[in-house]
């Protein structure tokens, strides 16, 4: 028994580094409230007529896509939400598109921003390729329920024919769950792969949200202020970085509310700095898309002069 508790105090030891790995935080409630506040007054790069920024969850079955929609929208409400189903209950083959708004406050307004939650990497029922780009381009409707043995098609009820800005897709972030990301499966690596092309193609930032950090780092499931000294961590984001091309500053350790009972001010704020990054992403693609359009009026106006003269 002795020597059993003296095996886990040296594991929990070499767990944690002296020096964190990544510029540590200052774990404060007045770092929360100001992430609180950047978030909840995020609006979109003006000039596009864009009222809320699209994020796009993508990832197999089980990695905590629902649980951080749930852990931001639980933050924001001021106490534990499961307004998304999470859980082993949602297994299943169909499983609908949703872009979930958050509120401010009870009954608040919904921010600036929506977290839209799919499916689709999953070994056998994973999207085409052509699903893949309709999603990017916005011509799923909100809770289409993709089904592997009907793909999408422009005749399918509801596709959205001509998408606007609102309806795409502005950053997508790869939902990972940190305790199986060496076990992933070699087809939904190949997955993964052919949708960073197409995600390449358009432009569109990416990012990863490692979930489940608890789980493969005790010190850090203890209290998640650890995160940065914690070396099981540091191994495992520069793993994820390596196998999906995206550098390690893009990869986002967090810890989604699973089974507490009350919000905990370390898990919100390393939520809302993953979020407010994810922001920063959104703004960046549409700061191109704001030159392509001027560029565009220019252009068009050109012409137009050319014609009167
Ligand atoms: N320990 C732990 N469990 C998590 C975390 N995120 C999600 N879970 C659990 O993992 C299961 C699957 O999560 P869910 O959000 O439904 O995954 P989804 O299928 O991607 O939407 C649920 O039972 C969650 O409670 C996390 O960060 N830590
Ligand atoms: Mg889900």
């Amino acid at each position: 028994m002795e020597e059993l508790r003296e095996e886990e105090a040296l594991r929990k030891e070499t767990q944690i580094a002296e020096k964190p790995w990544l510029r540590n935080v200052d774990w404060s409630t007045k770092l929360e409230e100001q992430l609180k506040d950047k978030v909840a007054s995020y609006k979109p790069l003006s000039g596009l007529n864009l009222k809320q920024a699209m994020i796009l969850l993508v990832g197999q079955v089980g990695a905590g896509k629902s649980s951080y929609f749930n852990t931001i929208n639980s933050i924001f409400r001021g106490q534990i939400s499961i307004q998304a189903n999470a859980g082993s209950a949602e297994k299943s083959l169909t499983t609908s598109f949703r872009k979930y708004q958050v509120r401010d406050g009870y009954a608040g307004k919904p921010l600036n921003f929506r977290l839209c939650d799919t499916r689709g990497l999953e070994e056998d029922e994973g999207l085409e390729d052509q699903e893949i780009g309709y999603l990017l381009d916005g011509h799923v409707p909100e809770k289409y329920k993709f089904n592997p043995s009907v793909p999408l098609t422009t005749d399918t009820i509801g596709f959205v024919k001509i998408p606007t800005l609102a309806d795409q897709m502005h950053c997508v972030a790869f939902v990972l769950d940190a305790s199986t990301v060496d076990v992933i499966p070699v087809k939904v690596v190949e997955r993964i792969k052919a949708m960073q092309t197409r995600i390449n193609q358009r432009g569109i930032p990416q990012a990863v949200l490692l979930t489940n950090i608890d789980r493969i780092c005790e010190a850090t499931s203890d209290d998640v202020s650890k995160v940065f000294y914690s070396a099981a961590v540091k191994e495992c984001v520069e793993r994820v970085s390596m196998m999906m091309g995206i550098p390690q500053t893009q990869v986002f350790p967090v810890k989604n509310y699973h089974r507490e009972a009350d919000l905990d001010q370390n898990i919100n704020i390393l939520s809302l700095k993953s979020l407010s990054r994810l922001l920063n992403f959104v703004d960046d693609f549409l700061y191109n898309k704001l030159d392509e359009v001027e560029a565009e009026n220019e252009s068009t106006s050109k012409v137009k002069s050319r014609i009167s003269e």
